[in-house]
């Protein structure tokens, strides 16, 4: 190959990561998680789950972290390889049932079933230390400031 191939496909490499992962914007997200069931969900709000993201991966799709127990931890909710997905390195009971590589893209979806069941487990959102540190307790109000949420977030659906 030429320079100017060997250049082309240093550049694609380097491009491909970007444009399949994303950083959120926080009121996007917060539109989705809405649309996904979250307005109020096991006695959670929108805001602890943007402050979570925030302290977690700072919105970014593409943020691995690696754990001393030697299971890393994946995507925008940081969904740890030892319990809810498979990375091929981790011994997994898989409990979200998917490849950990599908938590780093933009489609985050699947993202959000997995963050379901691990809130819907024994430790709901205790089982992310930086909610516990950061959001725990915390008026989080201020983390939905300025987006349009289209539900009415404190209205209780009188039939659920
Ligand atoms: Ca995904």
């Amino acid at each position: 190959m030429g320079g100017w191939d060997i250049a082309l496909v240093v550049l694609a490499l380097l491009i491909i990561p970007v444009v399949t992962a994303k950083i959120y914007d926080r009121c996007e997200l917060a539109a989705i998680l809405e649309k996904a069931g979250f307005g109020v969900y096991r006695g959670y709000t929108i805001g602890d789950w943007l402050c979570l993201v925030h302290y977690e991966s700072g919105f970014d799709t593409s943020f691995v972290d690696h754990n001393p127990d030697g299971s890393s931890n994946y995507g925008i909710f940081q969904i740890n390889s030892a319990w809810w997905c498979d990375n091929g390195i981790t011994p997994t009971p898989n409990l979200c049932n998917m490849d950990c590589r599908d938590l780093l893209n933009r489609h985050v979806l699947d993202d959000i079933m997995c963050a379901r069941k691990v809130v819907g487990s024994r430790k709901g959102m205790k089982a992310w230390d930086a909610w516990i540190r950061h959001c725990s307790g915390h008026d989080l109000s201020s983390w939905t400031k300025g987006c349009t949420m289209h539900a009415k977030p404190y209205k209780k659906k009188i039939n659920s």
